[in-house]
C-alpha cells in the first residue's frame, strides 16, 4: 500500500532533490506540495517549486503557496547555499502548472481532513511555519495524520549556530507548536543528513541514467556542492530533505530512537535547538522520535531508482 504524503517545502536543491524522489518513489502517493519562505523568498521558492515539476514531469498534484514570513522572527534566507534564485545553477523553465488558489495552510488543511484519517504523512522540509498555523487553524489535523516526518533539527551540532539546524532556527516558535502537539513526530536532522553526502560516484550514477530530470539533478548536485566546499569546508554536499521522504518510503532506511524533544526559544546561544533527551529509556507515552542513523546504500538506491522511473520528460 503507498503511502500518501504532503510535501511542505522552500526548493531549495536538496528540497528539488526530496519532490523528484516522491514523485518518483511507487511507495509514494503525492497528494499535496506547499510551499513555505526558507531557503529563498515565498515567491522565489513557489516559483521554483513550479519548474521542478515542469522538469520531473509532475502534474495533477495541486502546489499552493503557503506563509511569506516565520510566526515571530524576521525573515531570514539562505542564498549563500543556495543562491539568489533559491535554485541558482540549472536553467529553470517557466511553470506550465497553475498554482492551485488555495492558501498553502489551507490546501494541507483540506487534503488532511478529505482523506481517510490516519493515512496521511506530513513531510516537511523547511521551517514549520505552515504546519504550525494548520493546525492552530484546524487542531483537528492532530490526530488525523498518521505521522509528521520532518527535515530539521540536530542533537549532535548546527549548521546556522553552533547548536542549531536553518528550518528550526528560522522558525522556532513555530517548531515549538509543532514538536509539542499530539501527532507523532520524526526528526531527520543533520545527524542523519550530513550522512546523506553526494560523493562523485553517486554523482556519477544519477548522470548514468541519461534522461533530462536525471541531468537537471547532476546540475543541482553541482552548484550543491560548490555551495557546501565554498561556505561550509564540505568535500561532498549533504543532501538533506530526501532524507525525511527515504524515512517515509522505507523506515529501515533511517534508524530512530524515541526520545523527547522540546525547542529553545529563548537561549542566548542556543534559540532553535532541537534539545533531544537521549537519556534511555523515553518517558511512557513520548511522541517523538530521532533520527541516528542512514543506510546510506539504500538512500542512493531509492533515489537512483525514482529518477530511472520518471524517465524521460518532454521539455
Ligand atoms: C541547507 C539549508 C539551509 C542552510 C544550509 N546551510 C543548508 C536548507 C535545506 O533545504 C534543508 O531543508 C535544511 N535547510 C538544512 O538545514
Ligand atoms: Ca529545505
Amino acid at each position: 500500500m503507498s503511502k500518501k504524503i504532503i510535501l511542505d517545502c522552500d526548493p531549495g536543491h536538496d528540497d528539488a532533490m526530496a519532490l523528484l524522489l516522491a514523485h518518483g518513489s511507487p511507495e509514494i502517493e503525492l497528494l499535496a506540495v506547499t510551499t513555505v519562505v526558507g531557503n529563498q523568498t515565498l515567491e522565489k521558492v513557489t516559483r521554483n517549486a513550479l519548474a521542478v515539476a515542469r522538469i520531473a514531469g509532475i502534474t495533477g498534484v495541486p502546489f499552493a503557496a503557503g506563509c511569506p514570513r516565520p510566526l515571530v522572527r524576521e525573515i531570514e534566507n539562505a542564498p549563500e547555499i543556495h543562491g539568489e534564485s533559491g535554485l541558482d545553477g540549472p536553467v529553470l523553465p517557466a511553470a506550465t502548472l497553475a498554482l492551485d488558489p488555495r492558501h498553502g495552510v489551507q490546501l494541507i488543511i483540506d487534503t488532511i481532513m478529505r482523506e481517510e484519517p490516519g493515512t496521511v504523512t506530513l513531510v516537511p522540509t523547511a521551517g514549520l511555519t505552515n504546519i504550525a498555523m494548520a493546525v492552530r487553524l484546524e487542531p483537528r489535523i492532530a490526530e488525523r495524520v498518521r505521522e509528521v516526518v520532518l527535515m530539521g533539527g540536530a542533537y549532535g551540532g548546527g549548521n546556522w549556530s553552533a547548536v542549531g539546524e536553518f528550518n528550526i532556527v528560522i522558525d522556532p516558535e513555530a517548531a515549538h507548536i509543532v514538536f509539542n502537539e499530539r501527532w507523532p513526530v520524526t526528526m531527520i536532522g543533520l545527524d542523519v543528513t550530513h550522512q546523506a553526502l553526494a560523493t562523485p560516484d553517486v554523482v556519477d550514477r544519477i548522470a548514468a541514467i541519461g534522461t533530462r530530470p536525471a541531468q537537471f539533478a547532476v546540475e543541482l548536485l553541482a552548484f550543491f556542492r560548490e555551495a557546501y566546499r565554498d561556505t561550509q569546508g564540505f568535500d561532498d554536499p549533504p543532501v538533506h530533505d530526501p532524507c525525511a521522504v527515504a524515512r517515509v518510503i522505507d523506515p529501515t532506511v533511517v534508524t530512530t530512537r524515541r526520545a523527547p524533544v522540546d525547542i529553545e526559544l529563548t537561549g542566548t546561544l542556543t534559540r532553535g535547538m532541537t534539545v533531544a533527551d537521549l537519556r534511555a529509556p523515553a518517558p511512557a507515552g513520548c511522541t517523538t522520535q530521532v533520527g541516528v542513523g542512514l543506510d546510506r546504500e539504500r538512500f542512493w538506491d531509492l533515489v537512483v531508482d525514482a529518477l530511472e522511473r520518471i524517465g524521460d520528460v518532454a521539455p
